[in-house]
């Protein structure tokens, strides 16, 4: 049976593939099973900011390969300790709880707030509140899906876990309006990515990083998509020069490599944990670690962060300029946009069908929006080749 046939026969989950079947990648570029070219503007949704299969990473984890995989937290490991240290000095933090996927991640961020929250603030027991956002993704676990107003996402999952109100995304009063004396955290994305890029008003992280400040709350940032380069900075939150109390991070952090996450925060709010309170079988193992300390001296470089800003301000710039009536807005920051149809227009989907047919392999979200999301190592002439692509097939309308 062929490789679709064997999916649609025993896979479970269906995120209506695009019908192309990937068999090889190098860079910005994948091929195809019969060796069809095309270039990847969604990047795994930002898990592959480095490109597919970077040198460097590549050489961390074979090295690491031929030493130990993994141990369990039971043993300490000689690349755990050593990732912590470099990813906490790259995020401005004392400690790091790795974990494995996104969820996990944001799961160990709200386990984290609440604990801290009962120990740290007095909140009494089974009793906090985090507030979330309207349009937010955070992962697809019961706890999270539980939160999100995405049917799609929620429906026939229930029941779901109390403890979360949801106030207006990018709005600073909406939030003052929702805090209570039970409210032990914010959990927001900078920039909301499957809502279809959307970043908030200018000036919204600074307000909610003074009022989390004021009202004594955790200021959690979800920077699993934004962060790690994608954006043109290291971190979504730093185009305002905001540093939340915790930073959940994934994706990218794996270098498209190996799943890892992790949770960030200073030792007053990760030192609630205790030994054997938290953990996971595969979360800190040397191999993971390893690739993810050769991800930390990338984004040390700057590099990745520069390219992105450059090559993002002007194809945000030339899709603004060269964008057809049915383009209702072309928005984003960084390598990452999304392009918004008008009504009327051919769907997301059938649009980014026909840019599969152009070498394109690009991503619809809720029907109307196009989203972007090169690998941060596309070269100008590539980010150039896609701008074109793209306005041809939506001037073809
Ligand atoms: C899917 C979306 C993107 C995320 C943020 C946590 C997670 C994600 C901001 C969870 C994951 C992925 C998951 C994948 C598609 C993709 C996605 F469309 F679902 F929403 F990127 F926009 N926080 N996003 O974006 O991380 O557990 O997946 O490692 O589930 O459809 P994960």
């Amino acid at each position: 049976m062929d490789p679709i046939a064997l999916e649609e026969r025993h896979g479970a989950h269906n995120y209506h593939p695009l019908p192309v079947v990937v068999a090889g990648g190098e860079g910005a570029w994948v091929t195809d099973t019969e060796g069809r070219r095309y270039q990847d503007a969604l990047a795994a949704y930002s898990a592959l900011n480095f490109g597919h299969r970077h040198p460097a990473l590549l050489a961390a984890a074979r090295a690491q390969l031929e030493r130990v995989t993994l141990t369990s937290r039971a043993f300490h490991n000689d690349q755990l300790g050593p990732f912590c240290a470099e990813l906490a000095a790259l995020c401005g933090k004392d400690r790091v709880l790795p974990m494995n996927t996104g969820a996990e991640a944001v799961e160990t961020a709200i386990k984290t707030a609440r604990k801290w929250g009962y120990e740290r603030r007095g909140v009494p027991d089974g009793q906090a509140e985090i507030i979330v956002c309207e349009g937010n993704f955070h992962g697809r676990t019961t706890t999270i899906v539980g939160f999100s107003d995405d049917p799609s996402a929620y429906r026939h999952f229930g029941p779901f876990a109390p403890g979360f109100v949801r106030v207006p995304y990018g709005s600073a009063d909406a939030l003052r309006a929702a805090v209570t004396d039970r409210t032990v955290a914010f959990l927001v994305e900078p920039i909301q990515g499957e809502a279809g890029v959307v970043a908030p008003p200018d000036g919204y992280l600074r307000a909610v990083r003074d009022l989390c400040t004021e009202r004594g709350i955790l200021f959690v940032a979800d920077e699993i998509q934004s962060g790690l380069g994608r954006t043109g900075r290291t971190f979504a939150c730093d185009h305002e020069g905001v540093v939340p109390d915790v930073y959940v991070l994934g994706k990218a952090l794996g270098g498209g490599i190996v799943p890892l996450s992790a949770v960030v925060a200073d030792d007053d709010v990760l030192g609630v944990f205790r030994p054997g309170e938290h953990g996971s079988t595969f979360g800190g193992n040397p191999l993971a670690c390893a690739v993810g300390r050769e991800v930390v001296r990338l984004l040390a470089t700057g590099e990745y962060q520069e390219r992105a800003d450059r090559l993002g301000r002007r194809l945000l710039a030339d899709l603004r300029a060269g964008a057809p009536p049915i383009v209702k807005e072309v928005r984003g920051r960084g390598l990452w946009i999304g392009v918004e149809l008008a009504g009327g227009a051919p769907t997301a989907r059938e649009l980014c069908e026909r840019l599969l047919a152009e070498g394109v392999l690009a991503k619809d979200t809720h029907e109307t929006t196009i989203r972007l999301a090169p690998p941060l190592v596309v070269g100008e002439d590539e980010v150039d080749w896609l701008r074109d692509r793209l306005l041809g097939v939506l001037a073809a309308g």
